[in-house]
């Protein structure tokens, strides 16, 4: 490092552990670091750094023996091996491809889901399906029946958005009566975010040619669930896509390969995987799942049918249920926001039980139907509190406190769930899931 000194302040105590001895790094340059004894008096004593200052100096057996080989695909390093989606099979060996996996969403940062961690929700396993043999077919009310093949479907020309996809079962656990203690992947990981690529649907029903009558479509998975949904077609016409690429490579079999129906900011059921079939229609098919599934039970016994944006929500992913703050002093406060009615406007965090609220950084690019990341900078005073995030979207909706949203539903209901997620830390810095 040169003399010239730095001109700027430091906020705070470094986080580091000081060095005051030489570094012999590069061999044609010689480093010095010296820094004031800023730590002096914190719970990094003055032993811990010093060891660390050795360990810092020695030369790493990385720097003397080579790497491992190039490897065709790469893999997340070994020793990130918990690294990975928790697995929910609520039948168990009875049918084994039901179930969902949830995105560990306290180990990952900024907006995007890398696509092995992208959650996932099967009714009834991953199909193996060869992209030569599959097709896609759009018939009725429409002036020609069309059959795609993969090959033709890849010819089109492409459109890119990133936007998430949450199951309307997220976070259902929060709807049970008691704070159960998992991690806030496990209770809120129903949603992942990613750059989907594909053909705008609105181009492909244009070619088939809609008759005068039609208003809805019916979309079906080639799965044994055979999932199946009916979309207003306006929204189809809108900003569907028929997703062939998720973060630049070809959709995986869990999202759906070869080819699934995108609708930017609708409950996930209706994003459906494995696309085999749009049937034109004038009114809703009303499906085995739009009917005795994906309804929301009111607390008079009815039922809401076709809640297809998700609302809008937030939670606060570090620190987060299962972590432990080492010793007060700085934190970073993040987490993710999203709204399938818009973008998100504001996030604001409470760090005092809900007493006071600041308004935490976007972390642009704010994109309409993404996540959203948020930042907050905050000192930890050792003492037991609460932390909780507030999402507003460009709608004007605020996401509502969990007493809110529970007297809206019947206490069977676990769907469209976007209720505040409070985190509690006690005076030794262990973080859990509690309700207000
Ligand atoms: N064909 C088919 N499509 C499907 C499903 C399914 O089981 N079969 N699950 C749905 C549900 S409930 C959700 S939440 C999303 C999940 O998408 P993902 O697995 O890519 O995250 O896919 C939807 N599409
Ligand atoms: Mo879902």
């Amino acid at each position: 490092m040169s003399n010239k000194s730095v001109p700027v302040k430091p906020v705070r105590a470094p986080l580091a552990e000081l060095i005051e001895q030489e570094i012999p790094s590069a061999p044609q340059r010689r480093v010095f670091l010296k820094q004031s004894a800023a730590l002096a008096g914190t719970a990094v004593g003055a032993g811990m750094a010093g060891q660390a200052a050795a360990g810092a100096l020695e030369i790493p057996a990385s720097m003397t023996t080579p790497g491992r080989p190039l490897g065709a695909y790469g893999q997340p390093a070994a020793e990130l091996d918990k690294l990975q989606r928790g697995i929910l099979k609520p039948y168990g060996d009875l049918a084994p491809g039901a179930g969902v996996t949830m995105t560990p969403l306290e180990e990952l940062d900024g907006m995007i889901t890398p696509n092995g961690l992208h959650f996932e929700r099967h009714h009834n396993g991953i199909p193996d399906i060869k992209a030569a043999e599959h097709r896609l077919v759009i018939h009725g009310l429409v002036e020609r029946n069309l059959s795609f093949s993969m090959e033709a479907l890849l010819r089109y020309p492409r459109v890119s958005r990133i936007c998430f996809i949450e199951c309307s079962g997220n976070s259902f656990f929060n709807t049970f009566a008691e704070p159960m203690q998992m991690s806030c992947g496990m209770l809120n990981g129903l949603v992942s975010c990613t750059e989907w690529t594909g053909v705008s649907l609105r181009l492909l029903l244009e070619e088939a040619g809609l008759k005068p009558e039609a208003n809805w479509l019916l979309a079906e998975g080639a799965d044994a669930a055979g999932m199946s949904r009916s979309v207003p077609l306006a929204k189809a016409l809108d900003d569907a896509i028929l997703a062939l690429f998720q973060n630049g490579e070809p959709i995986r079999p869990e999202q759906g390969y070869p080819v699934r129906l995108l609708l930017p900011g609708w409950e996930g059921n209706m994003n459906v995987k494995w696309l085999r079939r749009l049937k034109i229609t004038q009114g809703p098919t009303h499906t085995r799942d739009e009917t005795s599934k994906y309804t929301d039970m009111l607390t008079d016994g009815s039922a809401e049918q076709f809640t297809f944006p998700m609302a809008v929500k937030s939670v606060i992913t570090r620190p987060s249920q299962g972590q432990t703050l080492s010793a007060p002093g700085f934190y970073e406060i993040s987490g993710i926001a999203w709204s399938g009615e818009g973008k998100i406007d504001r996030v604001e965090v409470s760090t005092d039980n809900g007493a006071t609220w600041t308004d935490a950084t976007l972390v642009e690019p704010v994109l309409d139907k993404a996540l959203t990341r948020f930042r907050l900078p905050w000192e930890w005073d050792g003492q037991a509190t609460q932390l909780m995030s507030r999402a507003h979207d460009s709608t004007g909706a605020v996401q509502p406190l969990r007493a809110a949203w529970k007297s809206r539903y019947h206490a069977v209901n676990i769907h469209h769930y976007n209720a505040i997620q409070i985190w509690a830390i006690n005076a030794t810095g262990e973080v859990s899931n509690v309700y207000a």
